[in-house]
């Protein structure tokens, strides 16, 4: 199932040493030893010692990106009973249940570093936890479901791939079937949009106007500029970040350009053309005002996501009680039987 992959390490790997046989030993020598691993681009592994920075900016970004994910299936999730056919409606379900999916594996690679997923839930229902900006837009049309598919999924691989090579085991084989998933996800919504394309002037209309709410937001879901990012230096010191945020947003937007002229919409966007002597597309400025309203907690949708994050979250309180019921019975069931 879903986890299998988690947890597996290289059975090659050795480990550095593990926590408790640390105590005698000099804190250089450890960190000598994490810092040779790290640079010789090897993995990190939960037993092994690694330092207490690197542990938390990893539960920080792991944690971010698990809630992002559960609170991503939000915006789709409204227009499963609304799709127009039953084909799209199974493709919608079973892709905001994949997001789901992501947001279990993403838990568990986290709790490998010592946080349990209740803390991580309770900080997320507290307000206290970022998640991505972009789940905080509405969405308005059944284009915009297309339109979330090719941009904000086609973001997420962009920025996603890279994590495949992170440094810390659990979240970097997370990351590959997380991709592979992804990747499904940026083709149905491509493909949904092209549909739409070939249907009435209104319905080109309806797409071309998704893609004028969403494509700023998804630019800027990469996070800031290079140069305001506190965290970027140590995480790609860390090999936990591979492509800083600037690098991997161009990278997007040269993949982008050629997709939107075959699917026929035009970003939003008057400053964006090919540079000849870069090689890249030059782009107009993004506002990062609405980015940093967005991130703590004023865009158009913050508190009703998060609001239905709780409540989903309470309706959902009996089933766990149920399901813990149900296993501690178990459990003395065979303690009964094994005595
Ligand atoms: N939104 O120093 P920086 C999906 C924060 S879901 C909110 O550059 P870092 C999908 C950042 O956390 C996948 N906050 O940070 C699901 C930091 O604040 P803190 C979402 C943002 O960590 C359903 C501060 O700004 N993907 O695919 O080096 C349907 C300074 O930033 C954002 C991930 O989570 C943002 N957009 O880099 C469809 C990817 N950007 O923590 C699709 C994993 C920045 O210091 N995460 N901030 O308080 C990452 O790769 C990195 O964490 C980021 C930020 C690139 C996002």
């Amino acid at each position: 199932m879903y986890t299998q992959a988690l947890d597996i390490p290289d059975p090659q790997h050795k480990p550095l040493e593990v926590v408790p046989a640390a105590a005698g030993s000099p804190a250089g020598q450890l960190q000598a030893h994490f810092d040779a691993r790290i640079d010789a681009d090897g993995k990190i592994e939960p037993r092994d010692w690694m330092p207490e920075a690197y542990r938390r900016t990893l539960l920080r970004q792991i944690s971010q990106h698990a809630h992002s994910e559960i609170v991503g299936m939000l915006p789709e999730g409204n227009w499963i009973s609304r799709a127009p056919s039953l084909k799209r409606k199974a493709i919608l379900l079973a892709k905001v249940q994949d997001e789901g999916g992501h947001g279990l594996y993403l838990y568990s690679a986290a709790e490998t570093l010592g946080t349990s997923r209740d803390q991580m839930v309770e900080a997320l229902h507290s307000g206290k936890a970022k998640y991505s900006s972009i789940f905080n837009y509405p969405t308005l049309s059944w284009a915009d479901v297309g339109v979330i598919g090719w941009l904000v999924d086609g973001a997420a691989i962009m920025n996603q791939v890279p994590i495949c090579r992170c440094s810390y085991g659990p979240y970097a084989r997370a990351m590959i079937r997380i991709c592979k998933e992804e990747s499904f996800h940026q083709r149905q919504g491509f493909e949904s949009l092209v549909v739409q394309m070939k249907g009435t002037p209104a319905q080109r209309e309806m797409v071309q106007d998704a893609v004028n709410r969403w494509w700023w937001p998804v630019l800027a879901m990469f996070g800031p500029p290079d140069a305001d990012s506190p965290n970027s230096a140590q995480g790609m010191r860390w090999g936990i970040k591979r492509i800083s945020n600037d690098n991997l947003r161009q990278k997007f937007v040269d993949a982008t350009v050629p997709q939107a002229r075959i699917l026929g919409v035009t970003p939003p966007d008057p400053a964006l053309r090919w540079n000849e002597a870069r090689g890249h597309h030059d782009y107009g400025a993004i506002d990062w005002d609405e980015f940093w309203a967005v991130v703590n907690g004023n865009g158009p949708c913050n508190k009703e996501r998060l609001a239905t994050r709780v409540k989903a979250h309470n309706d959902g309180q009996w089933v766990r009680d149920a399901a813990l019921a149900h296993a501690q019975k178990n459990q003395a069931r065979q303690l009964k039987e094994a005595a």
